[in-house]
């Protein structure tokens, strides 16, 4: 099975790999880890296909005298022209149960332009593929933003066609009780709102509760490796597989 960590800069990504892949070894799995940031300085795992053997915003940056974010852009281009053989790369070192892909900082490059949807289209002909949307616990504030982290769930799985698991990280550090939140608690914080859009939101709650998957959404701490294993129960859940996931 293939997992791909996306997410918003900082949320975990690089960490999650890390400590999801410790996590699936000590159970005995056998795991190979993917970098797709071209912009990464420092891994805290040994990757079997670093994209850096190909690209690197910061060659970029000094070569094409571009600004980080125009590095990226860049970055993403050539490995979008390069896609398939990044897939092949990525498969041929995928010879393991898991292979744990850690995407680069800026979700919206990967997931709104052409590199995610390119990848997974490709990628997903040799096997299974998951992605997990990670978000950051201090991004999430009002019940109102559970609804939104909802929508771009959904968002990212119509983007890239693979399921996909969310999960909230860095739970270490805020009170997880609040992210216990209820479609009665969206609909009631909504209905305080005068805005125009009121009307719409209730809808796209009962849209979105009606059709929720079993999975829930987990909060987790990819630094402390904690709720490892719930994220594992998520990825069993939503391939509603009996024994073998790989
Ligand atoms: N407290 C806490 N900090 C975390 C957790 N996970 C990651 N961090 C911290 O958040 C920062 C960013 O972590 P990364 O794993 O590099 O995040 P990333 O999404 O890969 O970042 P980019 O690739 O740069 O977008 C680091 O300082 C991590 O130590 C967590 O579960 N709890
Ligand atoms: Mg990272």
């Amino acid at each position: 099975m293939m997992v791909l960590f996306i997410g918003t800069a900082g949320c975990g990504k690089t960490t999650l790999t890390s400590s999801f892949g410790r996590w699936l070894e000590e159970r005995g799995f056998k795991v190979s880890y993917v970098n797709l940031d071209p912009g990464v300085e420092f891994l805290p795992y040994t990757p079997t296909f670093d994209v850096r053997s190909m690209v690197t915003t910061a060659k970029l940056m000094r070569d094409m005298k571009l600004g980080p974010n125009g590095a990226m852009i860049m970055a993403a281009e050539i490995m979008e022209k390069n896609i398939d053989l990044i897939a092949k790369n990525i498969t041929s070192s995928c010879n393991s149960d898991f292979t744990l892909i850690d995407t680069p900082g800026q979700m919206e490059l990967f997931v709104f332009r052409g590199l995610g949807p390119a990848l997974t289209s490709t990628v997903k002909t040799g096997g299974r593929v998951v992605a997990v949307y990670i978000v950051d616990a201090e991004t999430v504030t009002s019940v109102v933003e559970y609804l939104i982290i909802k929508m771009l769930s959904l968002i990212i799985e119509l983007r890239l066609d693979v399921p996909t698991i969310t999960v909230i990280n860095k739970g270490d550090i805020v009170d997880s009780s609040k992210f216990m939140i209820d479609v009665d608690a969206i609909k009631r914080e909504l209905e305080s709102r005068e805005e125009m859009l009121t009307d719409v939101a209730f809808d796209i709650v009962d849209v979105l509760w009606r059709y929720e998957k079993p999975a829930r959404m987990v909060t987790i701490s990819a630094l402390r490796g904690e709720g490892m294993e719930k994220l594992y129960d998520l990825m069993v859940e939503t391939f509603c597989v009996c024994g073998d996931l790989t």
